[in-house]
C-alpha cells in the first residue's frame, strides 16, 4: 500500500498576553519565510522598558510568512507569522485537513528576567553550533581569566541592556554582560559584543596583582568520572541553567550572613488548625507559610532597610513602600519565586487562595512575566519537608530572605517547668552591606514575636 500523503495546516501564531505591555517595539526578528522551526525556536524578540522578551514558535513546521519586521510596534492579538505545520507523519491517522489559517495559536511568551526575578517558563537556549568558532566556549577558561584581569568588582545591580538570545549566548561563553559595552542603539549589547569582549579577555594577559596570591579562584577540576564506574548525563533542565546564573551571581557577589531565630507557634498552630476546615472547604489548605507572610510584612513595615535595594551606584537605598512577597516554589523544572502582590491588603484567607493558586501555576509552567517581578522580600519554605535551619540565597535586588524550617515540640522552660511548644525555626539571611547585625537579630526576633502572639499582626 501506497504511503498516505502528508496534509498541512496553517496556523496563525500571535503575540500572546503579555499582561501591561502594548506598542511594544520588535528588536529582533530570528526567522524568516521558509525557515523550518522547531517547536520552543524563538522567532521574535520583543523589548518593553521592563523586560526582554521572546516569542516562541508553538510547533515544528516552516514559516510561511513573516509577519512581523524590526522596529514594528505590538501588542496581544497582533499576528507574528504564519506556520505551516506537518499535521501528518506516515502511518499515522489521517485527518483531512484543508491548507488553512486557523484562528489563533498564542504561545507562551518567553520573558527575560531582569535581576529583580527568578526565571520563568521559555526561556531559549542559542545552539552552542551558534557560537562563533574563533570564540571557544569554555566558560571556565574565561572566567579564570576574568579574575586573572582583575575583572572581579562589577556591580551587582547594573542591569545589562540586551535580548534574550544574546544573554544566552553570553552565558554558554560564560561572559557576564556587565562587563560588555554594548555598540547597539541605546547602547543595547550586539552579540558582535560578547564576541569581541571574550575575544580580548581571551588574548590579553593578566595583569600583575597587589592582591595576596591564593585569592584567585582556580578552575574547577575536569574529571573523567567514568574512570571510577558507571556514569550517565543528564542535563539541566532551562529553569535550573537559568537559576544557576542567578544564584551564583547572588551568592558571589552579596556578603550573606543568615540569624537563626524560633518562634512558638503553639497557640498559632491552635489557631491555624481552628481555621483549617473553612479554608478547605473554599478548596485550599491553610498553611503555617501564609502566616509567615503576614508577620514578614509586619517586620519590613518595622524596618524599612528590609524593604529596599541598593541602586546601581550603591550609595542609595530605595526604600519601597509597597509590601510584595515572593515565595520558592519547588517545581519539576526547578525554583520558581512567584510574587504575591500587596500582602499588607490582603486577609490570612485571601493570601492562602492565591498561594495556593500561584503554586499550580508555577508547578504547570504558567507563570506571567508579572507574576515573578517586583518582589520586595522573599521566602523560602521547607517545613514542609523538614529541617532544622538553612541558609537561603538572597534574590537580588532584595536585600533579605527567610528560609522556614518544619515545626518541633519541643520542651521549653518556663521559669518553673519545662512545657511542651511548638517551636519553628528561622532563618533569615540579608545582605550586610545594608543591614547590621543587631538589626537583623531584632528583625528576626520581631517577626517570630507576631506568630508567637497573632494580635499583633491586627495592629
Ligand atoms: N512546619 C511543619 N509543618 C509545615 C511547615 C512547617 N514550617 N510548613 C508547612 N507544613 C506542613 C503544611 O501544613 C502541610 O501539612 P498538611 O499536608 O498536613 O496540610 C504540609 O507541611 C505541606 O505543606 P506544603 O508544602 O504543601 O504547603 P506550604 O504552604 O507550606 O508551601 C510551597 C507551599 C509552594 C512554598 C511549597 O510547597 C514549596 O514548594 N516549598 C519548597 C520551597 C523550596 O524549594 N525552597 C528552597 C529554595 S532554595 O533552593
Amino acid at each position: 500500500m501506497s504511503p498516505m500523503p502528508k496534509l498541512s495546516t496553517m496556523i496563525e501564531i500571535k503575540v500572546p498576553d503579555i499582561g501591561d505591555f502594548s506598542n511594544i517595539p520588535v528588536i529582533e526578528v530570528l526567522v524568516s519565510a521558509g525557515d523550518r522551526v522547531k517547536a520552543e525556536d524563538s522567532l521574535v524578540t520583543l523589548e518593553s522598558d521592563k523586560a526582554t522578551m521572546e516569542v516562541p514558535s508553538p510547533q515544528a513546521g516552516v514559516i510561511r510568512e513573516m509577519r512581523l519586521k524590526l522596529n514594528d510596534k505590538v501588542s496581544a492579538g497582533d499576528v507574528v507569522a504564519i506556520l505551516e505545520i506537518e499535521a501528518q507523519q506516515e502511518g499515522a491517522a489521517q485527518v483531512p485537513v484543508r491548507p488553512e489559517v486557523q484562528p489563533e495559536l498564542a504561545p507562551e511568551i518567553r520573558p527575560e528576567i531582569r535581576p529583580e526575578a527568578r526565571p520563568e517558563p521559555g526561556q531559549e537556549a542559542l545552539s552552542k553550533a551558534a557560537i562563533p568558532q574563533a570564540v571557544p566556549a569554555n566558560p571556565a577558561a574565561l572566567a579564570s581569566r576574568l579574575i586573572a584581569q582583575g575583572y572581579a568588582a562589577v556591580d551587582p545591580s547594573l542591569v545589562p541592556y540586551a535580548s534574550p538570545s544574546v544573554r544566552q549566548f553570553a552565558r554558554e561563553l560564560g561572559a557576564d554582560l556587565k562587563l560588555v559595552k554594548g555598540t547597539g542603539g541605546g547602547g543595547r549589547i550586539l552579540q558582535e559584543d560578547v564576541t569581541s569582549f571574550v575575544k580580548s579577555v581571551m588574548t590579553r594577559p593578566p595583569v600583575e596583582r597587589s592582591s595576596p596570591a591564593g585569592l584567585e579562584l582556580p578552575p574547577p577540576p575536569k574529571v573523567d568520572f567514568s574512570q571510577f564506574g558507571e556514569i550517565s548525563e543528564q542535563p539541566l533542565s532551562r529553569i535550573q541553567k537559568l537559576s544557576a546564573g542567578y544564584l551564583h551571581r547572588n551568592w558571589i557577589s552579596i556578603p550573606h550572613v543568615t540569624q537563626h531565630d524560633e518562634a512558638d507557634i503553639t497557640d498559632m498552630e491552635a489557631f491555624r488548625k481552628a481555621q483549617s476546615a473553612d479554608a478547605e472547604k473554599q478548596g485550599f489548605k491553610l498553611t503555617p507559610l501564609v502566616f509567615l507572610i503576614k508577620a514578614s510584612v509586619a517586620a519590613l513595615k518595622k524596618f524599612p532597610q528590609f524593604n529596599a535595594s541598593l541602586d546601581t551606584s550603591g550609595k542609595n537605598l530605595i526604600l519601597k513602600s509597597y509590601f510584595n512577597i515572593g515565595i520558592a516554589v519547588d517545581t519539576s523544572e526547578g525554583l520558581l519565586v512567584p510574587v504575591l502582590r500587596e500582602c499588607n491588603r490582603k486577609s490570612i484567607m485571601d493570601l492562602a487562595k492565591e498561594l495556593a493558586e500561584v503554586s499550580i501555576r508555577a508547578r504547570e509552567q504558567k507563570l506571567k512575566l508579572q507574576d515573578i517581578q517586583g518582589g520586595c522580600f522573599s521566602i523560602s519554605s521547607l517545613g514542609g519537608i523538614g529541617g532544622t535551619g538553612f541558609t537561603p540565597i538572597i534574590n537580588a535586588p532584595e536585600v533579605a530572605v527567610m528560609g522556614v524550617s518544619r515545626s518541633r515540640m519541643q520542651a521549653v522552660w518556663n521559669g518553673k517547668s519545662f512545657e511542651p511548644r511548638l517551636m519553628l525555626p528561622l532563618s533569615v539571611s540579608y545582605d550586610h552591606r545594608v543591614i547590621d547585625g543587631a538589626t537583623a537579630a531584632r528583625f528576626t526576633r520581631f517577626l517570630g514575636s507576631q506568630l508567637e502572639d497573632l494580635r499583633l499582626l491586627t495592629l
